[in-house]
């Protein structure tokens, strides 16, 4: 076990469950001297941890494969192929659906960690011309995938632009049968910048309203009005799609308002005149998105009635805190906020699962209990979501100033929520908290969001003349992509609005994982220039926080923080008692038992389960390993004495 091996060597230590003293600066110090030398992988108990190396590494060849494969999880190193290893050995032999929790920030390694599960479960599974069909198809939705859903940032050449949660569907021999994929895409993120010009991939005519959706566009022609400033530009998109421009101009420039049995044409602003054009060109391009992932759903779907067994996969965008924080940060903070919250639960239910299984007293251990903050942000009837929403639907003009001074009165005294007018009623001086921003103490940290924008950003209204226009091209895909603009069916209901959808999707999704056995790779990323093998400190530790890693092995540590098997146990330590070395003819239970009493450490440290041995803290098992090296060196000089004595 890597973990007790090189105990004496602290920086090696794969398992930070074992880090004595655990603080912030060993922790990192760990991860660093380990990425030093190229070992990219550490556990927290059977958490993964990768730190991007930005190089490619000799790690996953079909050798590596070979060494994971029914490997023993502690045997080896820590790679993430061991985790992939026991999770598809749970979900073959124990029938236990498991699912994958890939988090990170951008550029962390989230995607290429998934495709590297998908690849070695690929690789472990069985083979024949049915299944090697099944696997083509899971494994080659990728790449079609990441050509529409993937773009060049600042921050990662090849960054997902949506989350990815992918439910892979095996038979009760473990082989493949399909799967499922579900889009959890907040929209904005999609079309979040002007980096978007990859060419080559998508339709021609939905890649120049992409590239350029009418850019350069408007000018005011008088009082709140605008006009097209290209209508070349018009004319070409509309040739495209099959409509007549007069037809789209119309829609960009102005609206049909229904007032009583009167129907108005009103012109729109130019800033309005902008939003609809962004709203259309990012509708099109998510839309068109969903339809491709409900294509290749159709083609990997598993037929009804077959039974099966599940490994779902996450790749989620992670915590995020810029200088600037806007809706769209929310939105994710409260979804990486609701993992932290599974997490919690499900790792603590494990560990309660584990002790009863093993037949041993569990005593709750405290730790940071974050619904606190999820009910802050979700509550149906007075959390900040709701809250947004009865906003957006009042009737009247609405801002984000009668927003914001609700929540001020509603969490005036909430311990998790900040704004600068609580902060007066506290009688905190900080200058940093602008009057338009309210703040949420996470658990990975505080973030400052500023609420302009957020009215319009959970609105996400596509003005219905535009999704008429849609609808009344030519062209079938695109039309068919707009449905709700057959005039047929007009509804005078609003679409619901993205926060609400967002909830809707994160509650079903944390449904399906809360049904499923959790495997944790929390991604790193070590530095801010994708340079091969350079890791920055601050950085890294920034991610320490919004990661959890802390509060990470602090609940796995919440009982016991090793526990072992009784047979490699007794096999690594019985050297140190001499009634069990070198022979010991008793069970191994027995044996360990032995061994541990003669060692008279405090009944307190150790707990003797069915199958495992329990030891509390990593203090008692560093003892136990320095007095078994300890003997190593007695016995070798014995044996060097020996040899001499011989000669
Ligand atoms: V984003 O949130 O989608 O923007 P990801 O998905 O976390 O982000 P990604 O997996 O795309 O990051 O990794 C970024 C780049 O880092 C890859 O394109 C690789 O060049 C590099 N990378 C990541 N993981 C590894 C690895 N295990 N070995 C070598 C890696 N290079
Ligand atoms: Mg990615």
């Amino acid at each position: 076990m890597e973990a007790t091996n090189s105990l004496l060597d602290a920086a090696a230590v794969g398992d930070l469950v074992l880090l004595d003293p655990l603080t912030e600066e060993s922790l990192l110090h760990t991860l660093q001297e380990r990425f030093r030398r190229s070992d990219i992988y550490t556990y927290i108990g059977n958490v993964v941890i990768s730190v991007n190396p930005y190089r490619s590494l000799p790690i996953y060849t079909p050798e590596k494969v070979e060494e994971y494969h029914n490997c023993n999880f502690f045997a080896v190193k820590p790679h993430i192929y061991a985790i992939a290893d026991d999770a598809y050995r749970s979900l073959r032999d124990r029938d236990r659906d498991q699912c994958i929790l890939i988090t990170g920030e951008s550029g962390a390694g989230k995607t290429e960690a998934s495709k590297l599960v998908m690849s070695y479960v690929a690789a472990v599974c069985s083979k024949g011309e049915e299944v090697d069909k099944v696997k083509e198809q899971l494994l080659q939705s990728n790449p079609v995938l990441e050509a529409f859903g993937n773009a060049k940032t600042v921050r990662n050449d090849n960054s997902s632009r949506f989350g990815k949660y992918m439910d892979v569907e095996f038979d009760f021999k473990g082989e493949p049968l399909g799967g499922v994929i579900s889009n959890c895409e907040y929209r904005s993120p999609i079309l979040g910048g002007s980096h978007l010009t990859r060419a080559g991939d998508a339709d021609p005519c939905l890649q120049t309203c992409w590239r350029n959706p009418l850019s350069s566009s408007y000018q005011a022609s008088g009082m709140e009005a605008c006009s097209i400033a290209e209508p070349q530009e018009l004319q070409e998109i509309c040739e495209l799609i099959g409509l007549d421009p007069g037809r789209l101009e119309r829609a960009l420039c102005s609206r049909t308002v229904k007032a009583r049995d009167e129907t108005v044409l009103t012109t729109l602003s130019v800033p309005q005149g902008y939003y609809g054009r962004d709203a259309l060109a990012k509708n099109i391009y998510s839309r068109l998105f969903d339809w491709l992932v409900n294509r290749i759903n159709a083609s990997i779907q598993v037929k009804p009635g077959k039974q099966r067994k599940v490994m779902g996969v996450l790749d989620i965008y992670g915590f995020e805190i810029f200088q600037d924080n806007s809706f769209e940060q929310f939105i994710i903070n409260y979804c990486n906020e609701k993992l932290q919250q599974i997490f919690i639960l499900m790792t603590l239910k494990e560990e309660q699962e584990e002790y009863v299984r093993e037949g041993i007293q569990w005593t709750p251990v405290e730790f940071f209990d974050n619904s606190i903050i999820c009910n802050l942000i979700e509550n149906s009837k007075c959390g900040i979501l709701a809250m947004l929403d009865e906003e957006c639907l009042r009737p009247g003009v609405v801002n984000e100033d009668t927003f914001l001074t609700k929540l001020n009165q509603l969490f005036a005294t909430h311990k998790h929520y900040e704004s600068k007018e609580t902060q007066n009623a506290r009688h905190v001086m900080d200058a940093s908290l602008l009057p338009q921003c309210f703040r949420i103490h996470h658990y990975a940290g505080k973030v400052t969001y500023n609420v302009t924008g957020f009215i319009e950003k959970n609105n996400d209204l596509l003005f219905r003349d535009l999704s008429q226009a849609m609808w009344a091209a030519q062209h079938t895909l695109l039309r068919s992509l707009f449905p709700e603009g057959d005039p047929q069916k007009v509804s005078l209901k609003l679409p619901p609005t993205a926060g609400f959808q967002f909830k809707a999707s994160v509650t079903t999704l944390m449904k399906n994982l809360y049904s499923k056995n959790p495997n944790y790779i929390r991604c790193i990323k070590p530095n801010e220039t994708k340079t091969a093998m350079l890791f920055t400190p601050e950085l890294v530790l920034a991610q320490i926080r919004y990661l959890g890693l802390m509060e990470n092995v602090r609940v796995r540590r919440a009982g016991y923080a090793f526990r072992q098997l009784y047979s490699p146990f007794l096999e690594r330590y019985k050297m140190l008692s001499p009634r069990t070395w070198p022979r010991w003819a008793g069970s191994d239970r027995e044996g360990a038992e032995v061994l541990l009493a003669e060692l008279a450490f405090p009944p307190e440290e150790l707990a003797f389960g069915h199958t495992k041995i329990f030891i509390r803290s990593p203090r008692t098992l560093f003892d136990l390993e320095r007095q078994r090296q300890e003997r190593v060196v007695q016995l070798a000089t014995l044996i060097q004495k020996t040899f001499r004595g011989w000669r």
